[in-house]
This record gives structure tokens, sequence and C-alpha cells, in this order.
């Protein structure tokens, strides 16, 4: 257990509860949440309560306690998992991940901030100028990425909208030498339409709010939000945060970072040209459609630096190709408001990715300095969005429970599944212990031909009738009798499915309602080629580089591109695969109350979330299991000289045995079992005990060799 803390804060890990259940686990939380202590252990598993107030653990001098020791030396904190984890990477050359979970607002971003923090904090004790500089960048990276990609919902008031994972690279010193930043999908839809008391991106907010009246007026815009309808919908314009010094910090941000002047400029030409977009409307005169408010056309032309009539034209028009034949068709006023709203969608995203791109190009380890620092080893940090019910859920929502469910689902499989196989394998006696296994929900979305995503494929490409109620009926063929689906079809007494529009999955953390309005459209994210051309013909090579594609002509244009379901189940299983090739380490974040209040421990909701979280089964796990484990031959490799019976080589019939031997002359009999070809240790203690006795006997060895040498004995 960890030391240095009394008994009246709880027990510092769950391990060491009196009795396994769900009353001791709730009321240890709730006694070490209300004394102001957030952290607490399940073996190396780190649990965090969000206390939704600055507490006095994240400085200097904590770095300083943390540093170097074991992790069960201190009470415990992020900073000894960060040290476990660093440590695992520098000793044993491993590479090892931090996975952050737990739903929307639980603290995931906070922590994985503290993480990065003490990395950086503890490595470079050299005070090396180009390792000063890569840590700069990566903690400031995270300032720039916040301001684009995270927003105020009705759960977060800083939620992050995109998932990030980031490998942080390490030479052979331990000190960072790069990293590297993959983005997953980012809620792009917020860009148009915000739920009631939301927000858009924080980065316009900031824009209009932070700007230098010269720059409000070089882009034409006026500073209130609630001016531009595209940033107003949610009808939330201020937030807790400050979005004029955010303005500043982000840009003196990217400057570090090493964003060149006329790259910020594009990105506030582009956040411009979306907000002035979002007031562009459509009439018609006779049969022909128009724009209403042609002043918008001139500033989007000197925004994007393009011809004033291709503006137009794109906005109008759409090029196709019938046969050898290329025509230009005419929208209705719905289609070009629908490819209005697309085209604000897509130049957004295509920012966030060329932002994150930039960031890469900057801090990724480059072939020549890996060759100059050698090895390189890498600690990864995921920070993805929670797992998150609203009042409307929509494809969005169910590609971010679904990731959840990924996460879940690799939790299972690490810490679960694998600790209980291998007792089994080894002939140590286990009763085994049960859990929910999430991999019937996976397979529930994801399955070849059968899945949730695939059925969503074959909807987008029918070329007679595509609607979301035909994908509803093909889930509702296809998902009849599958136990954790549900439509109103197919259920028409439930009461949850209030529409024909909305089906239902049982997730491992809950129910969700998702409304399939909107699915097809957002899963084929069409944008027309037109646009793409309009922006790559634009003489801002900046802007001209982001949207490469629009190079090709209407006649060469002819692969669909894969859907949004599909390039998201393809980045899900890359990352999945990623992070188990890894050591891992875990946070499981828990959020006390939906009101953001530092006091108030929502018994209930917390108790939903350890539920849900497999976190009673984590400790069971873990109580019965064993902290470490080593084959036999290498443990004798490292151990032998603590024994006379194995110091310098054992005569016993197998390794095993002369294991058994060392173990039982120290005392350690009691707390370890003897697999088939390893040996388990229950407590880290005694590892600890073991490492002591084995440093004393080196110093010994050293010590009795260096007489030997000078001829004193
Ligand atoms: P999330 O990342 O888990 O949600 P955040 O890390 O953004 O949640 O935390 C939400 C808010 O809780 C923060 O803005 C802080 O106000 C507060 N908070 C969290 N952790 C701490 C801490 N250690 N100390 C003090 N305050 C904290 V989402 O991104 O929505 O899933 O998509
Ligand atoms: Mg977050």
């Amino acid at each position: 257990m960890a030391e240095h803390e009394s008994l009246e804060f709880g027990k510092a890990d769950f391990v060491l509860l009196d009795n396994v259940s769900m009353e001791e686990f709730m009321a240890n939380l709730k006694l070490r949440f209300d004394k102001g202590r957030i952290y607490t252990y399940i073996g190396e598993v780190v649990v965090s309560v969000n206390p939704y107030r600055a507490m006095n653990i994240y400085g200097r001098d904590t770095v300083e306690q943390y540093k170097g020791r074991e992790l069960y030396e201190r009470p415990p904190h992020l900073f000894a998992i960060a040290d476990a984890a660093y440590k695992a990477m520098k000793r044993r050359n491993k590479d090892t991940c931090i996975v952050i979970s737990g739903e929307s607002g639980a603290g995931k971003t906070e922590a994985s901030k503290y993480i990065m923090q003490y990395i950086a904090a503890i490595t470079n004790p050299n005070q090396r100028a180009e390792v000063e500089r890569v840590k700069n960048m990566l903690l400031k990276s995270n300032c720039v990425l916040e301001a684009f990609g995270n927003a105020k919902t009705n759960r977060n008031d800083n939620s992050s909208r995109f998932g990030k994972y980031m490998d942080i690279n390490f030479d052979f010193k331990g000190d960072p030498i790069g990293g590297h930043i993959s983005n997953y999908l980012l809620e792009k839809c917020r860009v148009i339409f915000q739920q009631e008391g939301e927000r858009s991106f924080h980065s316009f907010y900031q824009l209009l709010r932070g700007a230098p009246d010269s720059l409000i007026r070089s882009l034409h815009i006026q500073k209130d939000p609630a001016a531009y309808n595209y940033i107003k919908v949610g009808g939330q314009i201020k937030s807790s945060i400050n979005d004029g010094a955010d303005f500043k910090a982000v840009a003196d941000a990217m400057k570090v970072i090493g964003f060149t002047g006329d790259e910020i400029q594009t990105v506030y030409k582009i956040l411009a040209t979306i907000l002035h977009l979002g007031n562009l409307t459509f009439g018609v005169d006779g049969d022909v459609t128009l724009i209403e408010n042609t002043k918008l056309v001139s500033i989007l032309r000197e925004l994007l630096s393009t011809k004033e009539e291709n503006v137009e034209k794109a906005l109008l028009y759409r090029t196709v190709a019938t046969g050898r034949d290329v025509i230009e068709k005419q929208h209705t006023v719905q289609e070009a408001s629908y490819g209005r709203d697309a085209l604000a969608k897509a130049m957004y995203e295509r920012l966030f990715c060329w932002i994150v791109g930039r960031i890469n190009d900057i801090i990724e380890v480059k072939n020549y300095d890996a060759k100059i620092h050698g090895k390189n080893t890498v600690i990864g940090v995921l920070d993805i969005y929670g797992f998150e019910i609203f009042q409307n859920n929509s494809f969005e929502q169910f590609c971010i429970n679904y990731c959840n469910e990924k996460l879940q689902q690799l939790f299972i499989q690490l810490v679960l599944k694998q600790e209980q196989e291998e007792y089994q394998r080894e002939g140590i006696p286990w009763k085994h212990i049960d859990y929910f296994n999430n991999q019937i929900i996976v397979d529930l979305v994801e399955q070849q031909h059968k899945g949730i995503f695939s059925v969503l494929d074959e909807a987008c490409m029918n070329v007679g009738k595509v609607t979301d109620e035909v994908f509803l009926q093909g889930l509702n063929t296809k998902l009849a009798k599958h136990a954790h689906y549900t439509s109103r079809k197919l259920s028409p007494t439930d009461k949850s499915l209030e529409f024909d529009r909305d089906f239902r999955i049982r997730h491992y953390a809950g129910d969700v309602v998702y409304s399939v309005v909107g699915f097809i459209d957002k899963n084929k994210d069409t944008l027309f080629q037109d646009f793409k051309r309009l922006l790559y013909n634009s003489s801002n090579p900046v802007l001209k580089g982001m949207w490469p594609e629009g190079k090709l002509s209407i006649t060469e244009v002819t692969k669909r591109p894969l859907t949004a379901a599909t390039l998201f189940k393809n980045s899900m299983i890359s990352l999945v695969e990623n992070l188990a090739c890894k050591e891992p380490y875990y946070v499981r974040c828990i959020k006390p109350n939906d009101v953001k209040s530092p006091l108030l421990f929502e018994q209930e909701r917390c108790r939903h979330q350890v539920e849900y979280l497999g976190l009673l089964e984590n400790v069971r796990v873990r109580r019965a299991g064993f902290a470490y484990r080593q084959t036999y031959p290498r443990f004798l490799q490292r151990y032998k000289m603590i024994s006379e019976f194995t110091w310098p080589n054992h005569e016993l019939s197998s390794d095993k045995e002369a294991v058994k031997r060392l173990l039982q002359g120290c005392g350690f009999d009691h707390d370890v079992a003897y697999g088939k070809t390893k040996v388990f240790i229950r407590t880290p203690r005694t590892l600890f005990s073991l490492e002591e006795q084995r440093a004393e006997m080196v110093q010994r060895i050293v010590l009795f060799l260096q007489k030997v040498w000078r001829g004193t004995i």
C-alpha cells in the first residue's frame, strides 16, 4: 500500500479493503474525496475523482516527492503513474502508454496535462537547449489544439471534441527528443450547429473577443459573436473561459511552435470565412437561385484570395460529368445551403488536421536526429472524448461511444482477461472472476456485414433512395435479435424510444438512444468538388496546400472516398493495436456530480461509473492476483546472489526448485506462487525487499572483488 498516509484518509489502495463490496468501495471513495484525496490506486491503476477546484498538489515540490520513487512509496498520484511509465521506459527499454478514460467531464484532459507536465519537469537535468525546445513545444501544442478542438458542452465547459493520442519520443538518456500527435474524428458538425446551452469551438469566440482592432477590420468581422449565425445556435456565447486572454495565449503558442506569420493569418482568415459563410443566405428569382447578400461574396473572395465569380459559382452551381460532357448544374436553395454548410465544416476540419500536421512536422523526430540520439523509446498518452449521453445523440455520439467501447475492451483484455488466462495457463489455483465483457457491443458496431457501420455503409451505397429511414430499416432487419439493439419498430411499447427514427444501444456504460437523422449524410460526408477546386486555386499558398485534391478536374475524380464510419473504425482499430503493443498504465476518471461542484459526491452517479468501469472486478482480480511475475531462469539471473543455495550456481534439480529454495530462505514463501514456467509474487513489498537485498549483495561483492584486486585478501 501507499505509505506516508494515515488511515483517516481511507485506504490508499482499494486492494486493501476488508471486503471487496460495492458498499466498501464507495465508502472509501467518498471518504477520500471528502478529505481531498482525489487519487486512489487499484494496484497500478489510478482511480481519480474530479475535484472541481484548484488543488495544491501539482507544484514543483510535489514533483520532487515523486521523482524516481516507487509507486507505493508515496500517496497515490498521477505523478506516480507517470513516473512508473517513465521508469519502465527508461530502465527496461519498454514502450509504454498511459490510457486515460472516463466519461465526459471526468477529468481526462486535465490529467493528461499534469502527466505531460510531470514528464517535462523530471527530464533534461542537463538543460540541453534542444530538449528544452522540444519540451516547450509539446506543452504549447496542447493550448493550440484545445483552442481549435475543444468547446463548451452541457457536460463540460472545456470538452474535447476530438480524440488525441500523443507519443513522446525519448533518447537513451531518457530525455524527450520529439513527439507525434494522432487526432481522431473531430466533431465538425459543431461548426454549424450546437445544442441548446452549448458553444462552437473556442477558436471562434477567441478571435472575436481577443483579436486587435486592425485584425478585426481586415477580416471584415465584428466583435459580437451574436452577429454570427453559426456560432450562436446554442445560445451560449459566454463561458467560464476568458476568450480574449486565450486568443493571445494561442497566438503566442503558435508562434513559439513555429507557425509562420502567413500561416497564422491564414488560420484567422479561415475562421472569418466560416463566420461569414454562416450569414450567407440564398433566394430565388424565377427559376434562378441567387445569393441574397452579395456583399459577403466579395469579402469571401478577399479572404480566400480567389476570384469573386469563382466564389459565387462554387456556391450556386455544381459541375457534373455526364459521359464525356461536363455540365454546370444549378443548385436549388436547399442544395446551395447544404453546400455552404458542408464547406464550412470541411474547411474547419481541414484546418484542424492541418494544424496537427504542422505541429507534427515540427516536433517529429527526424531520421538524422534518431541516429544521433540512438535508442528511441516512447510514452504514449491517450486523451480521448469520454462516453456521452445527450438529449439528442447523433452520428458523432455514436462514434464517440463506440470509441469508449473499444477502450473498455482493451482494458478488459489487458487487465482482466489476460491476467486470469495467465494464471490458468501457469496452473496457479484460481477462482474465476466474472465481469461483463463488452466485446458483444464492439461487434455490434464494427462487425463485417452485420455490424451497424457495415449496414450504414451499405445504405450509403444504395443507388436508389438513400435516406436515414432506409438505414434504420436495414438495422432492424439485421439486428432484430441482438440483445443490445432495439428500435421502436422492434419494441413498440418501449417508452424511451419516442420516435420512429430512434434506435437504442445498450452500451457498457448505459443505454443511449440515437436518432438516425443525419447518419447517411454525415457518413457520406460529401463536399462538392467545386469547392475543393475553388480552394486549390487560391493564390494563398497556405490555403491551397490544404486542398491538394482540388487539383483534379471533374473527369479525373473517379474513386469514391471511404466513408466517415469506415475511416473512424479503421483509425480505432489501429489505435487499439498500437496501445496493445505497449506496456499500459491506466487512469480511470470519475465525475462526482453533474453540476461541477467541488463539494458534491453524488452517490448513485459515482456508483454507476464504478460499476461500468469494472473497477470492482479490477480490485478482485488484482487482490487475488500477483503484482509481479518472472520466468524462473530470469528470476535467478537477477537474484541468485542473495542465497547461498543459488550463488554462484545452484545444484538443484531445476530452476524452479532453486527459486523455491531461495524464497523460502528469505521467508517469502507465503507471498508467492509457483507456476509452470514462472514465479508469481503477490505484494510489491516482497519485490522491493528482494531488490534491497540484491543491491546490498552486489555492493558487498564489488567491495570483495576490489580487495582481491588490490591484493588485500
Ligand atoms: P474530460 O477531458 O474528461 O471531459 P476535463 O479534463 O476537461 O474533462 O475536466 C473538466 C473540468 O473539470 C476541467 O475544466 C476542470 O475545471 C475540472 N477538473 C478536472 N480535473 C481537475 C483537477 N485535477 N483539478 C482541478 N480541476 C479539475 V471530455 O473532454 O468532455 O470527455 O470530451
Ligand atoms: Mg477532454
